[in-house]
């Protein structure tokens, strides 16, 4: 390379990093440039582009309408609907209408999944989605995130009744979350490990920042609801009690799962939604919260259970599907196990 078409070593390193996007990303994991790994690569920047207008409108929050408060709705899942869950739902359908990649997506916030035709000849994946995790958060300023499983179409779905997504975890093809924190992540794996990426707003990018992401083996934080302690059953109350009387240990809860799940990727920990009395599933839904989140945990080196079933093996008989939540570092998740089996 000659002098006149170099830069110094730090503009080159600069460089370097700011090309090494989302999309560019993917197509390094796939390995190859076919139809399929532009088609995964496409997906995954249109999922970065809906975070960045979530962000977007987030970041307007108190300033614009829309952002905060709820719209007097509920939802499936028997929640209030705030503004943000809505118009994050949106952003998703709009993401995709007119992509040709997905033809069907699933959400927490929709009773049934949306079919987008004209996309189902060509696009045979299934994206499901958790628009906005941790709703609770948006009107007081703190983390929030999405979550994103991806799959593949298995069938024509003739009946809609979409039956072809009521299997394990182990079929995901992708999944991933974007964190709308102190910056906004984006942190995915395909199968080759966990990577993240950092918002860049200045070029509106997904910059890589961390690769390969390994979870250690055991950690500190526990991160559960104690005000539920009462509500759940005496094992798991044993193994809190355990927790209390060990030192060292640090209790973290944030009310966002992927806020947490995002400490516990990067320090170690675990973190616990258990089934209480009269929700012996616990609250979190599989197909769009524990499974894409399982996966994840898994790819970097960490584990997922329902407490009897790894996560992943579930396999659920309806789209909205609960399960207790048991998540974190090897270590942290055999301790639990020891004490509710
Ligand atoms: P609780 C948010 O509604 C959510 O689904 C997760 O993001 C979060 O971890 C959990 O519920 C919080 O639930 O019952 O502790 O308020």
């Amino acid at each position: 390379m000659t002098d006149s078409t170099r830069l110094n070593l730090a503009d080159e390193i600069v460089l370097g990093r700011d090309f090494m996007t989302l999309s560019q990303h993917v197509l390094s994991q796939v390995g190859t440039f076919s139809p399929e790994a532009y088609d995964l690569s496409a997906l995954m920047g249109r999922i970065g582009l809906a975070g960045k207008t979530i962000a977007r409108h987030l970041s307007r929050a108190g300033l614009v309408e829309n952002v905060l408060g709820v719209t007097g709705e509920v939802n499936v899942q028997g929640e209030a609907v705030k503004n943000m869950d809505r118009y994050a739902n949106r952003v998703f359908l709009r993401a995709f209408e007119q992509s040709g990649l997905v033809c069907r997506l699933a959400s927490e916030e929709m009773e049934k999944p949306y079919y987008i035709p004209e996309n189902c000849p060509i696009g045979r994946y299934t994206l499901l989605y958790d628009p906005i995790d941790g709703s609770s958060n948006i009107d007081v300023n703190l983390a929030i995130g999405s979550i994103f499983s991806i799959r593949q179409q298995e069938g024509n779905d003739e009946s809609g009744e979409a039956l072809d997504l009521l299997q394990s975890g182990r079929k995901q093809i992708g999944a991933g979350y974007i964190l709308y924190g102190t910056s906004t992540m984006f942190v995915y794996s395909l199968g080759k490990g966990v990577h993240a990426f950092t918002l860049d707003p200045s070029i509106g990018e997904f910059i890589l920042s961390q690769e390969n992401i390994c979870v250690p083996e055991r950690g500190s934080v526990y991160s559960v609801n104690e005000g539920n302690f009462w509500q759940w059953d005496e094992p798991m109350r044993e193994y809190v009690r355990y927790i209390h009387r060990q030192a060292g240990n640090t209790a973290r809860y944030s009310g966002a799962l992927v806020a947490d799940i995002h400490r516990i990727l990067f320090q170690g920990g675990v973190f616990l939604y258990p089934g209480m009395v009269g929700h012996e599933d616990g609250k979190l839904r599989l197909l769009y919260e524990s499974a894409p989140l399982a996966y994840l945990m898994e790819q970097a080196g960490g584990r997922a259970t329902t407490g009897k079933q790894e996560i992943l093996d579930v396999v659920p008989d309806r789209l909205h599907y609960r399960t207790p939540l048991i998540i974190g570092s090897s270590e942290n998740v055999k301790v639990v196990e020891s004490f509710l089996n």
